[in-house]
């Protein structure tokens, strides 16, 4: 039988929804926690496979989540290219910026391969438990792998971690377009290299994490979000046609439809701005969309958090939906929230 969330990505409208919750591995679990604090750093437990695989699993444990996404960073393919690359504790991550042709140059793509050993290892581990899992007649659990989508990690590289407005990455994408090409083009090619190993190592779906897509104006958003999406999605669907992909251009608004038909995905996930019957209206009915109850109605719990949730759910049922977050969950949240959402989403 196939898996609820591929037949969803397949373009089924399935009652329940299927559902995950991005960043669904995380600080907000004790268990998390503890294993976290066997390590030195967050990339020593992205580079440890058997801790790795542990934390990916864990909520689908805990919850029965339907999907289990591979536990490592969006930030991993710039330091598979060789920029330096550290979590500084309780903060975000911190790169040295790439401004100049030379930085450019110095990324090196015949890196990619070596350098994500590790993570492909956590990928075979966590498909060999969820397998395990089905045949022991436990849960059917769908293994999503991803990456970031070029334009979102260009974004961090460029400006050396995070920022509300990446102000140099604006200013090189419009004051220096063959610059800033020329990095968007090695992140492609290092992106379509990562993610294919992650199919070849056992991700049964992967996703695209444009964070930062809504920054861009209309023309930048077709070219560095859509095009390039659609280059990587091209590239896959040529190699794996059976493995769908999921994008997330958050904050994409009236973009959405343009970006559904223009990059080929099989599902949009939607961040939690959007108004879900609004975003299905602009979305081809085949294509199936993915979220997007807000983090805080999940730190808040009770009435709110069942309220919202209800609201989601009828607004894209006989659509194909997978239930999910409009962005990451929050340290803050209870975990008994998690479990109560759930609980509704599956009597629903
Ligand atoms: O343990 C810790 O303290 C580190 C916190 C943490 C975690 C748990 C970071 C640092 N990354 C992650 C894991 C992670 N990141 C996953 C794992 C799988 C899961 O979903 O459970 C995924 C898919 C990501 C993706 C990611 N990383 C995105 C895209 C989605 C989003 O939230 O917008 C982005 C933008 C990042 C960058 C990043 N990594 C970590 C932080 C704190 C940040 C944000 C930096 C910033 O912009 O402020």
């Amino acid at each position: 039988m196939t898996k609820t969330i591929l037949r969803v990505l397949n373009g089924e409208a399935v009652w329940p929804p299927p559902v995950w919750l991005m960043r669904q591995a995380g600080r907000f679990l004790p268990e998390y926690r503890a294993v976290r604090a066997q390590t030195t750093g967050f990339m020593d437990l992205c580079t440890r496979p058997d801790l790795a695989a542990e934390v990916t699993m864990q909520p689908v444990r805990r919850f029965g989540m339907d999907a289990a996404i591979l536990f490592s960073d969006i930030l991993v393919l710039p330091w598979a290219l060789g920029q330096k690359l550290e979590f500084a504790e309780g903060e975000g991550p911190v790169l040295p910026p790439i401004r100049t042709a030379d930085d450019i140059a110095a990324l090196d793509v015949s890196r990619v391969r070596g350098a994500i050993a590790p993570i492909l290892e956590t990928v075979r581990l966590v498909r060999a438990e969820i397998d395990q899992r089905a045949a022991e007649g436990i849960a059917e659990t769908t293994l999503i792998g991803f990456a970031g989508s070029p334009f979102t990690v260009a974004c961090y590289m460029i400006e050396g971690g995070g920022s509300k407005e990446f102000a140099h990455v604006r200013a090189m994408a419009h004051g220096q377009p063959e610059l800033f090409q020329a990095l968007m083009d090695k992140i492609i090619q290092a992106t379509i290299t990562y993610l294919s190993a992650q199919v070849l190592a056992g991700a049964e779906a992967l996703m695209l994490f444009d964070s930062w897509a809504g920054i861009l104006s209309p023309g930048l958003f077709r070219k560095h979000v859509i095009g390039a999406s659609a280059q990587i999605v091209a590239k896959l669907r040529e190699r794996f046609p059976r493995t769908p992909i999921i994008g997330f251009p958050r904050l994409g608004g009236m973009m959405l439809g343009e970006y559904a038909t223009g990059t080929g995905v099989q599902a949009v996930a939607i961040d939690t701005s959007a108004e879900p019957s609004v975003a299905a209206s602009m979305i081809p009915p085949h294509v199936a969309l993915q979220g997007n109850l807000d983090p805080l109605a999940l730190v808040a719990g009770g009435d709110a958090l069942a309220a919202e949730a209800a609201s989601i759910l009828n607004a894209l049922k006989g659509r194909p939906h997978i239930f999910n977050l409009g962005h990451g969950i929050l340290p803050q949240t209870n975990p008994d929230h998690v479990a109560a959402l759930i609980a509704q989403i599956r009597s629903a």
